[in-house]
């Protein structure tokens, strides 16, 4: 059985089956397993039932339990060729120059990513992703790539939906065999808000490449390029596809903003392209880039530097879609769109009505409408599962380009500033992170540094100070951690340095940090952080979970406890992981291939003495009970 196990692998039959295989596969040897997968899922039914998912207790309630509309696709036939293909036959060079010979504007997709990470606080599920990912390659096998895993959804897929961040990775890379998958990754930062040490950058790298990782885009949250390096070579290294980034702030149409000016762009474009970047990402992540802006940009850009060049976007102030457009006539190659339904707002440009913009025109895309359409009417759908995650939508006005907060931060921010009693002084909030951002000396603010910005805002307005009394003050005061690491250098050095008498103020004696932290980090020892693993979880752990344990220690733990404990919940329907069952509702749970639960929940009974009560199931037409604590 093991030779069969072997050979019917994903990624044995993928075609990519090398030696390394069986060490990063370890479930290969694993023995049948001891305790009952469906026990456990009853387990987490059960109390779901009696007390409530504690994500969404207190939040609005989400009524649809009928699953999305999936757009029909022929199960057995083959999906039409796409880019991965092209990849795969070819290798990069080969998907540069194609790239390089298409007449229209490519497209990424990044519903799965960034667009319900700035719309719906990252909270999209394996599941619901899984479910339309065939009709992804069969139907809109002409997008450049999806974006569906990196920044924010490697904690929060673990942190909040118990799910494996490598099997949602695993799975869509399967499902979706012909599409090139991308990800977000900030560099030295890895898809934490912190430098790790370079072997763990390396390390997490060359998993994300073995798990099915295509596209990297590595960015830089201060832009500075010799933080990028351990990445950038990582990615190369693994056969990985380097997306280098530059991040955009200031306004290039602006003759008063200076510091980031066309020649400072072009400059750092040129460094990454000679540090082996095979693709060059102008990362708009507060939608600031104006159209004029970006013909300035992408023409001087297509002058000076020969890689393609990928846009990205968010459309906070509503007209980023002119943006990309305009961009697309100075010879733009591969712009980033999100599906309509998750579109707009702090998410991506609307990726179906971009399509039609473009339409008859020489940069037309070959995505198609009815298509394109389909996927949107499943998103429409399953939107609805989330609705107890939907963000207070917060319009942008024109002082956007003063505070340039990202998308992704913008109403989490504001969500922050409620919280603390200050949603009514929300435009004192923004004042105080632009003059923030002038006093560390105009930085660059993207996770991490948009949130240590962000911190030392809502610190200004809490405690009525301004960033001028910051500096005249005599007071001590416990500046955010955040902002302690920001300007002890810890997360690199902005261009030109933090300013001198800031670092002194917040810093007092503390010696700040200017070479590259990782320089100066020890390299982590991945054994010990195995047998930390193997030690918790009683299973022999492998280079992937350690390198998670290494990234997010206590969010890792508590993951695989609860893994460990209720089994993978992330194989229950949506509706039935945020509120378990409805009496008499029956619901079919596939936990593997050709192996499906069929679950139907009948009734909770009176509590008992010791304050525990007995849930009834059928599970494939056999009662069966779970005893769990009544927490009320
Ligand atoms: C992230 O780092 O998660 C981002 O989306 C930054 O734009
Ligand atoms: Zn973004």
């Amino acid at each position: 059985p093991f030779l069969l196990k072997l050979i019917n692998h994903p990624t044995f039959l993928a075609g990519e089956a090398t030696t390394r295989l069986i060490d990063t596969t370890p479930e290969l040897f694993e023995l049948p397993k001891r305790r009952d997968r469906a026990t456990k899922l009853l387990t987490y039914l059960a109390e779901t039932i009696v007390n409530g998912n504690e994500l969404v207790v207190g939040r609005p309630v989400a009524t649809r339990r009928t699953p999305a509309p999936v757009p029909e696709t022929d199960p057995l036939a083959k999906p039409p060729k796409g880019t991965k293909d092209i990849f795969r036959e070819s290798g990069v060079e080969g998907l540069v120059k194609w790239i390089g010979q298409q007449k229209g504007l490519l497209l990424t997709d990044t519903t799965m990513r960034d667009a319900h990470q700035s719309l719906l606080a990252t909270r999209v599920r394996t599941y619901d992703m899984v479910h339309i990912a065939p009709a992804y390659s069969h139907l809109a096998s002409q997008l450049f790539s999806l974006e569906m895993w990196g920044g924010a959804t490697f904690d929060t897929s673990m942190r909040f939906l118990k799910e494996s961040p490598w099997q949602r990775l695993a799975d869509l890379r399967e499902t979706i065999p012909n599409i090139l998958t991308q990800m977000l990754l900030r560099a030295s930062n890895a898809v934490g808000y912190t430098n790790y040490p370079d072997n763990v950058v390396r390390l997490f790298v060359r998993e994300a490449v073995q798990a099915g990782m295509d596209v990297f885009r590595v960015f830089d949250a201060l832009n500075w390029e010799q933080n990028m390096r351990v990445a950038m070579e990582a990615v190369i290294e693994e056969g990985g596809i380097c997306e280098a980034s530059i991040c955009y702030t200031g306004d290039l149409q602006n003759p008063r903003r200076t510091k980031y000016d066309l020649a400072y762009y072009v400059n750092l474009a040129k460094q990454l392209e000679k540090m082996g970047a095979h693709l060059l990402a102008i990362k708009d992540m507060a939608g600031l880039l104006k159209p004029k802006a970006a013909v300035k940009l992408i023409r001087a850009l297509r002058e000076e530097i020969g890689i393609p060049i990928h846009l990205h976007t968010h459309d906070t102030a509503g007209i980023q879609a002119s943006t990309i457009l305009a961009a697309a006539d100075e010879g733009l190659q591969i712009a980033d769109a999100a599906l309509a339904p998750l579109s707009g707002g702090t998410s991506q440009v609307n990726l179906n009505s971009l399509v039609e913009a473009l339409r008859d025109t020489p940069r037309e895309s070959s995505l198609s409408t009815e298509a394109l359409t389909n996927l949107a009417t499943y998103w429409q759908a399953a939107r609805e599962f989330y609705l107890p995650f939907e963000s207070y939508v917060l319009p942008a006005t024109g002082d956007l380009y003063e505070h340039e907060m990202p998308g992704g931060q913008y109403t989490n921010l504001f969500q922050q500033a409620r919280a603390l009693g200050l949603s009514d002084q929300w435009s004192e909030v923004c004042k105080a992170y632009a003059q923030v951002n002038a006093l560390f000396g105009d930085i660059v603010k993207v996770t991490p540094t948009s949130k240590a910005v962000g911190d030392m805002a809502l610190f200004l307005v809490a405690n009525e100070m301004s960033a001028e009394d910051v500096m005249t003050s005599d007071r001590s005061l416990a500046y955010p951690a955040s902002v302690l690491d920001l300007i002890g250098g810890r997360m690199g050095q902005p261009p030109g340095g933090f300013p001198e008498a800031v670092m002194k103020k917040i810093l007092g004696d503390e010696p700040a940090l200017t070479s590259r932290p990782g320089e100066s980090m020890p390299d982590a020892n991945i054994e010990a952080a195995k047998k930390e693993v193997t030690d918790l979880t009683g299973e022999p752990a492998n280079d992937r979970s350690a390198v998670t344990h290494l990234l997010y220690p206590k969010v890792f733990d508590d993951f695989a406890v609860h893994q460990k404990t209720y089994g993978d919940v992330a194989k229950l329907p949506t509706p039935n992981f945020f509120y378990g069952q409805e009496p008499g509702e029956e619901i079919a749970v596939d936990i593997e291939k050709g192996k499906r639960l069929i679950i139907r929940f009948l009734t909770v009974g009176q509590p008992h003495p010791d304050g525990t009560r007995t849930v009834f199931f059928e599970l494939n037409g056999q009662p069966r009970e779970i005893t769990v604590h009544d927490k009320s």
